[in-house]
């Protein structure tokens, strides 16, 4: 049996993982990653793209936003489609200053894997990979052990704190008594497909439409590969999609506006993903605290779930190194609750986008007809363009860019990173 002994033992190498353990590599503390698959799969799964200026603001503070800052593609808004009609959000207009940038999740993760082999993670095996967890035991005490196996071996790490980033699909929630757990969900009736596509962008913002077929996304990854999506019901069978078929949808879905055309190219990728809205509450179980993906979904609409996974490994590095450094628990104890008021926020921000931009399967002529309504007031009303920009950029991004009289009457920030700044200054 092999037998580690760390400061934190982390579960997942996806993005929350990576950068916790950068992050309090970068302090001092040490820590153990395992990740059930290999290093290539955790490198090339496609997902997110979009970041907001708070998790670019946190990356390049861990050393990680070189590449990041060098080849990200800055946005300053989206285009909503709908009716044959187009229009633009303008986050600068609306919500000053603001922007956010399109980074492919597979490349902050790379960036991160990079950063902590270059710290020599890998060679001290405090990052292993094809490393499952098979349970995990002693949360109500000093010392939480998680048993994990490697190449046909059992091992066990000891540590101080277990931190759950694990995904949605992981052990580390599934570890506590769900009679000490909260669990709110909704799952929609559709899926997303989605591809990766070796053509150049046929738009240089965000396309996100709505028709009457179901909703579809124009998004990019660089200047010469774009990724799309298409809602579909939530049983689809991804072999029933031909490469013809996808871009016929995508043409109907997206040529919707008189001289719009939609370049196609190789497809170099392709998956189906669930929409679902997901919270467990409270994030932390004794020594064991749960973030990112293991303790909450967001439907992929608002572009989110990567943004509040790097939220919340912030707050656990934070509370953690507090203990670390004065033996104050006062942020471990507000961990849940500072996550969870961030969490809902874009939940709602999340579901909202969904029914603004999706059919549900046997809506009528009459539910269309509002939800066009709906889409009309978004486009002409200036308050509620807004309401949409300042949540898509990210809600710190649109309180820094506010004016500065208008400061002294905001109400205190919600985020915990906002409060525990304001702490560090009193
Ligand atoms: P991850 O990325 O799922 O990583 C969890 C890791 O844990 C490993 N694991 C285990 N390791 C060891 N032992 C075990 N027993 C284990 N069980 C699981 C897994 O192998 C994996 O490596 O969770 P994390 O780090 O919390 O990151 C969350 C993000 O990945 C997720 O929220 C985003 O991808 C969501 N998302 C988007 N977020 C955004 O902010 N902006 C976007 O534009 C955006 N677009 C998307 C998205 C997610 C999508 N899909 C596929 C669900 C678009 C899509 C289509
Ligand atoms: C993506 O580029 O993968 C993406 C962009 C915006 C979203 C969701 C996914 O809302």
């Amino acid at each position: 049996m092999l037998s580690l002994r760390t400061s934190v033992a982390i579960v997942g190498a996806g993005p929350a993982g990576l950068m916790l353990s950068q992050l309090l590599s970068r302090a001092g503390v040490a820590s153990c990653v395992l990740e059930r698959s290999s290093r290539a799969h955790v490198e090339n799964r496609v997902r997110a793209g979009v970041l907001e200026q708070g998790s670019v603001d946190v990356l390049c503070a861990a050393g990680v936003g070189e590449r990041l800052l060098r080849e990200r593609l800055v946005h300053h808004g989206i285009e909503l489609r709908f009716a044959e009609r187009s229009h633009r959000i303008d986050f600068d207009a609306l919500v000053p200053g603001s922007s956010v940038s399109v980074y492919g999740q597979r490349e902050v993760v790379k960036d991160l894997i990079s950063a902590r082999e270059a710290a020599g993670a890998v060679d001290r095996r405090e990052l292993l990979f094809d490393a499952p967890a098979v349970s995990i035991e002693g949360l109500d005490g000093p010392t939480p052990t998680l048993t994990f196996t490697v190449g046909g071996e059992l091992g066990r790490v000891e540590a101080d704190w277990v931190v759950g980033c694990d995904g949605f699909h992981g052990i580390a929630r599934r570890s506590v008594p769900a009679a000490s757990q909260q669990v709110f969900e909704r799952v929609y009736p559709f899926a997303w497909l989605g591809i990766l596509a070796k053509v150049p962008p046929s738009s240089r913002e965000l396309i996100y439409a709505a028709h009457e077929r179901g909703f579809a996304l124009h998004s990019l990854r660089s200047p010469e590969l774009s990724r799309f999506y298409l809602q579909v019901p939530a049983d689809e069978d991804l072999g029933a999609w031909s490469d013809e078929r996808i871009w016929t949808e995508l043409r109907v879905r997206l040529e919707t506006v008189a001289g719009w055309q939609l370049a196609s190219g190789a497809i170099v990728e392709r998956g189906l993903a669930a929409l679902r809205s997901f919270v467990v509450e409270p994030m932390r179980h004794g020594r064991l605290l749960l973030a990112g993906d293991a303790a909450h979904i967001v439907p992929a609409t608002g572009a989110k779930g990567l943004n509040l996974a790097l939220h919340d490994v912030t707050l656990a590095s934070q509370a953690l190194l507090d203990w670390y450094g004065s033996g104050s628990t006062a942020r471990l104890d507000a961990y849940s609750d500072a996550c969870l008021h961030r969490v809902w926020r874009v939940q709602q921000f999340s579901s909202w986008m969904t029914s603004l931009l999706h059919v549900e399967p046997g809506a009528s002529a009459f539910d269309w007809r509002v939800q066009l309504a709906q889409l009309d007031y978004v486009a002409s009303s200036r308050a509620a363009s807004t309401t949409l920009a300042e949540n898509y950029v990210g809600l710190e991004s649109a309180q820094a860019a506010a004016p500065l009289e208008a400061a002294s009457a905001r109400t205190p920030a919600p985020s915990g990173v906002a409060r525990s700044a304001a702490n560090r200054r009193k």
